[in-house]
């Protein structure tokens, strides 16, 4: 169908999860909806709030802008704007406007009728964040535990949280996730590579399509995923990706918390070495 046409199609009334038609259209091609209203509220608040910070702390440097979570002895409780609130707030902000961006896509989804994937893939990206920022402070007792939104300093904060269990690619879980990561990009190189052979010829030559996509992983491995399947399998990886990504820093703390090298103990302490047996 041609792009326009499909267009009057599909701009149609309907499937709004929230205030019937208040918000339904559209701003040139962007839909509005109630969550883009809530999206763009959210945002713009939190970014405002971000540079009144930065006012405070006498630095518009992008690289030195740092607003720190509020200090540990201040617990789960609410702390004063520049000791903490401001970033207690900008969190607020920041989840409230995601999870709206995340509600525009079902908006979307629903008017058009098809599935649900995109919002769900965002939603594993709103969840690694809130795990960082919301879950695992609330585990610990603190909102401190929250990493501070600066560009250095969300660094810094990555490396020491690592130190503080010595050697952080002992933890298992980082572990799946760093091979998910890694076997996510395999996947979108050997996709990205192959579609581009076969669709995008030297000038003057045909483009070919999935016959010869398939024909060269059987001629190449024995098995092609298909055209459907590599979709599938790249959805699947990318999500465990993160998904591992939340667990390996969740379990950081709340679950563990000694150095994730001694973790690896169990396996000499099974009964089946003599020297545990006494032996
Ligand atoms: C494929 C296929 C595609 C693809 C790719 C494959 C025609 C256009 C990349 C090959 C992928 C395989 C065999 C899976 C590799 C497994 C891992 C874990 C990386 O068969 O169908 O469609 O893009």
């Amino acid at each position: 169908m041609a792009l326009l046409s499909f267009e009057r199609k599909y701009r149609v009334r309907g499937g709004t999860l929230i205030g019937g038609n208040l918000f339904d259209f559209w701003v040139g091609p962007f839909y509005v909806g109630f969550f883009g209203v809530s999206t763009a509220f959210f945002a713009l608040l939190g970014t405002v709030l971000i540079f009144w910070g930065a006012s405070q702390q006498g630095t518009f440097n992008p690289w030195l802008i740092n607003i720190a979570p509020p200090d540990l002895s201040y617990g789960l409780g609410m702390a004063p704007l520049l000791e903490g609130g401001l970033w207690q707030i900008i969190t607020i902000c920041a989840t409230a406007a995601f999870i709206s961006w995340a509600l525009r896509e079902v908006e979307i989804c629903r008017k058009l009728g098809i599935g649900y994937h995109v919002p769900i893939a965002f939603g594993f990206a709103i969840l690694a964040y809130v795990t960082l920022v919301i879950f695992r402070p609330l585990l610990m007792g603190a909102w401190g535990h929250g990493f501070p939104y600066g560009i250095f300093s969300h660094l810094d904060w990555v490396s020491n949280v690592g130190y503080a269990y010595l050697h952080f690619h002992y933890n298992p879980a980082h572990m799946l996730a760093v091979t998910l990561f890694f076997t996510t990009t395999l996947a979108l190189a050997l996709h990205g590579a192959l579609v581009l052979s076969a669709a995008n010829p030297e000038k003057g030559e045909e483009a070919m399509g999935p016959d010869n996509e398939d024909t060269f992983f059987r001629d190449f491995i024995g098995y092609s995923i298909g055209t459907l399947g590599i979709h599938r399998l790249g959805f699947l990886l990318a999500i465990n990706a993160v998904f591992w990504s939340a667990v390996c820093i969740i379990i950081s703390g709340p679950v563990w918390t000694k150095g994730w090298p001694e973790w690896w103990n169990w396996w000499l302490e099974l009964p089946i070495w003599p020297s545990q047996m006494g032996m």
